[in-house]
């Protein structure tokens, strides 16, 4: 009897739920412990919250659910309804898309507000093109440089096997006449352990995620870029939702955006402290070597602005302009 009771209690409790409740799954590249992970985990949480469960969110973090190259194109296809990514890596469908990943366009997460303002109408334009819409976008704390011995010139970086993430990177390795190989933020570790990489530029966030002091004694802090994550919806998936719905995401949207930034501009000082506690050599540039990497910027951004689109060229001149 009490066994019939539960579960004619259970099912009138699924009956109630299931008119209204609807779980998401969303793909992320990056592992849990990752500052952008873990304001996803806090978004998903807001939009639970705000629906009174009726939207609920399931985060596949560390490229669980799909690889991270395969991310856009899951929301895309409606495979997922959303997801992240980290924005650069659509830059060969458009170099709009990869302008925050240009050597010492935008340096620091200021620069990356202004860069960003610039930069999301197109994106939003570009994406909405094919059935998606940016719900946010965090930036990184700004790149800099692993390696194992120290870095004094643009000139010590030949010949070494360079980690790389997007295509500016391995233009960048390649101009500096290193040996670029892509490499996914999660087998970092794996990929120095191999020796199939021995330098590398990320944010410090990503040093201590990979726990770089297993396998590099420098970190040289060149601030080189800011590059950002996106997180995307589906439209039509949004479109299903209800307008209650809709406005909880939005809402929970902004709220992750700037809640993101200011997590990223507290996370250099405070993740550059633990490679340092760790045993890493924080290296401030010489100016040898920031001259130097002053030349390959230029020479990089000529080369964007050789191959950008009206688009991307309408981003770069309107930042700019501030
Ligand atoms: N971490 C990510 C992207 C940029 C960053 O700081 C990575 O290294 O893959």
């Amino acid at each position: 009897m009490l066994k019939f009771a539960s579960i004619f209690a259970v099912g009138m409790g699924l009956t109630a739920m299931s008119a209204t409740a609807e779980t998401w799954d969303m793909p992320t590249p990056y592992g849990d412990s990752v500052f952008h992970t873990m304001n996803i985990h806090e978004f998903a949480k807001d939009v639970d919250a705000a629906t009174n469960g009726g939207l609920k969110i399931t985060v596949h973090s560390a490229g669980s659910l799909f690889p991270h190259g395969e991310i856009k194109n899951a929301v895309r296809s409606g495979q997922a309804p959303m997801g992240e990514f980290f924005l650069s890596t659509l830059s060969n469908e458009d170099l709009a898309y990869g302008i925050d990943s240009q050597p010492l366009v935008a340096t620091s997460i200021d620069d990356a507000a202004h860069l960003w303002a610039a930069q999301k109408p197109v994106v939003t334009e570009l994406l909405a093109k094919q059935g998606l819409m940016p719900l946010f976008s965090v930036p990184w704390p700004a790149q800099g440089l692993y390696t194992n011995k120290e870095i004094n010139t643009v000139e010590d970086l030949a010949g070494l096997r360079f980690r790389s993430y997007n295509a500016a990177l391995e233009e960048f390795a390649t101009l500096v006449r290193a040996a670029p190989t892509q490499v996914e933020a999660s087998d970092i570790a794996q990929a120095f352990a191999t020796g199939q990489v021995e330098a590398m530029i990320t944010s410090p966030s990503t040093g201590v995620s990979s726990t770089a002091w297993d396998f590099v004694k420098f970190y040289t802090s060149i601030d080189a870029w800011v590059p950002k994550n996106i997180v995307v919806v589906n439209k039509r998936a949004f479109d299903r939702l209800s307008a209650d719905a809709q406005q909880a995401v939005m809402n929970a949207a902004a709220v992750a955006e700037q809640r993101g930034w200011d997590m990223s501009k507290a996370e250099a000082a405070e993740k550059i402290q633990i490679m340092q506690d760790n045993g890493i050599t924080i290296v401030t540039p010489s100016a040898d070597l920031s001259a130097g990497l002053q030349t390959v910027g230029a020479e990089m951004l000529e080369n964007w602005k050789a191959n950008a689109s009206q688009d991307a060229l309408s981003v770069l001149s309107s930042y700019q302009q501030k």
